[in-house]
């Protein structure tokens, strides 16, 4: 067996014995109230899940096994040559707890390597749709047509161990990580280039390999796309994309069907599709206002009028994060390195000067701050990535490495079939006049 596989199993191992201990010692201490405004309002602020790969707080933004955005660029081995934390390091991290060597990078980077190949037929399942189909979907069905190599789901059929359920979830991971980018530069170069494929590159590590195969080989942007990678990949568990997946993985359905089903919560606007959205609206502002650079008064007006049109403004607010995402300010960081007198760039940065008081002033809006969304399109643009339909391909790219991870977690830990209680108005009207002794009887 892979030595990465007896490392997990070794964490998982020794994880599961402490969870189990911590059930019998503390299974019945309560964690806190409910109320009912919570069940109807999207269950914020309920603690209600258990993911270990990553822990976000209001404040700080999120944590990858305790290390911020900048400790993970500071401490995560690089490509040689690069200064941005490579993807696949991140992955050992959320899978094995600890910073890997680079020797250890290598190892993982050489795994995906020899699992790479997608067979012919998921590229002809996929030139089955039209062309200008939305690349979220013809990504996601490229994936849903890769199922047909679930490990897991074979194993399944042919009948196998609960004991054995990790090792085939972490099979299908490995598989599917190290195909994605394939499947993702096909939908790329499919709908905007003609359909000219580029040839993968195995010298290269992922995230490199996968700008080649976009058609990127400036070495910058494979330190974007690097930096890309790692910052999206992980967001705690309860995102949609990331619940998403633990909750259809929770029915035993393989790491294809898991993964599929969160990347079409990704596809949402209000989730992963923000960072085309942001992007549309800039565009269309510039276009409104017919100038390139905006000033910090006509962006003020063009927020008003998005806002009394009764839209959101792209890019910013969020459901958990009440301060600037450090993922955005990581991007910020990059722009300043590498572009700084991009007029785009320029511009998400003046927008971020004018929106978050306009937010602030509707008095409603619980986070006025920019999220990683509000910056990652201006830099794909700065190297020539226009198509903003396809930008959140590239954050579903990156959040396989999350949701795929704690999948391989939920199986190692023996984690059941998700299924709360729902109730109706009627049977809580019931309960508020008394009729019943509990919710929901
Ligand atoms: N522009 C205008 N209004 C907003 C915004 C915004 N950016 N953010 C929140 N609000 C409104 C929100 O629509 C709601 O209005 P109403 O009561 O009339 O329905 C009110 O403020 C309270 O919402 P919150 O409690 O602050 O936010 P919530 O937790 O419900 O939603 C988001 C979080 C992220 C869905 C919301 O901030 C939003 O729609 N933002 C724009 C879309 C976006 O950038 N999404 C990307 C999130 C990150 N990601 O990649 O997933
Ligand atoms: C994410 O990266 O998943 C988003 O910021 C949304 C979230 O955390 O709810």
């Amino acid at each position: 067996m892979e030595e990465f596989k007896v490392k997990f199993k070794e964490q998982a191992d020794k994880l599961g014995a402490e969870i189990k201990t911590l059930l019998q010692e503390h299974g019945n201490t309560v964690i806190g109230e409910t109320t009912l405004a919570q069940i109807y309002q999207g269950m914020r602020g309920m603690t209600a899940l258990v993911s270990e790969t990553s822990l976000l707080d209001a404040q700080d933004g999120i944590r990858f096994r305790r290390r911020s955005i900048p400790e993970l660029r500071e401490q995560l081995p690089k490509a040689k040559g690069g200064t941005e934390p490579l993807p696949e390091a991140l992955f050992y991290l959320m899978m094995i707890g600890e910073i890997p060597s680079e020797e250890d990078v290598e190892n993982l980077s050489a795994i995906l390597q020899r699992r790479s190949h997608v067979p012919t037929y998921v590229f002809d399942t996929m030139k089955a749709l039209p062309r200008d189909t939305h690349p979220m979907t013809q990504f996601v069905v490229g994936v849903m047509a890769l199922q047909a190599e679930s490990v897991f789901a074979k194993r399944y059929a042919a009948g196998f161990s609960k004991k054995e359920y990790w090792e085939a979830t972490l099979e299908d991971t490995l598989n599917l990580i190290a195909r994605l980018p394939h499947i993702a530069a096909f939908v790329y170069r499919r709908k905007y280039k003609g359909g000219k494929a580029v040839q993968p590159d195995g010298m290269l590590d992922w995230a490199a390999n996968f700008a080649h195969m976009l058609g990127y080989d400036n070495e910058e942007f494979k330190e974007l796309m690097r930096l890309y990678m790692v910052i999206h990949a992980d967001h705690e568990g309860g995102n949609v994309s990331a619940h998403a997946t633990h909750l259809v993985g929770s029915a035993l359905s393989d790491p294809y069907l898991s993964y599929a089903a969160g990347m079409n919560g990704l596809a949402g606007p209000l989730h992963g599709l923000a960072n085309q959205e942001v992007i549309k609206w800039i565009f269309e502002m510039q276009k409104e206002l017919n100038t390139e650079a905006p000033t910090a008064e006509q962006i003020a007006e063009y927020v008003k009028k998005t806002l009394g049109e009764g839209k959101v403004v792209p890019g910013y607010g969020h459901a958990v994060l009440r301060q600037t995402d450090p993922r955005f300010t990581a991007q910020m960081e990059f722009g300043k390195k590498h572009m700084p007198d991009d007029p785009l760039v320029n511009t998400v940065w003046r927008i971020y000067e004018t929106v978050p008081g306009i937010l602030q002033s509707l008095g409603k809006v619980k986070n006025p701050w920019p999220n990683v969304d509000a910056h990652s399109g201006a830099l794909l643009v700065h190297y020539g990535m226009e198509e903003y339909e396809y930008y959140t391909v590239l954050f579903a790219v990156s959040r396989a490495l999350g949701v795929l991870s704690s999948l391989c977690w939920d199986r190692a830990l023996g984690m059941p079939l998700e299924r709360p209680k729902s109730v109706t108005t009627a049977a809580v009207k019931r309960w508020l006049n008394k009729e019943v002794e509990n919710l929901g009887d």
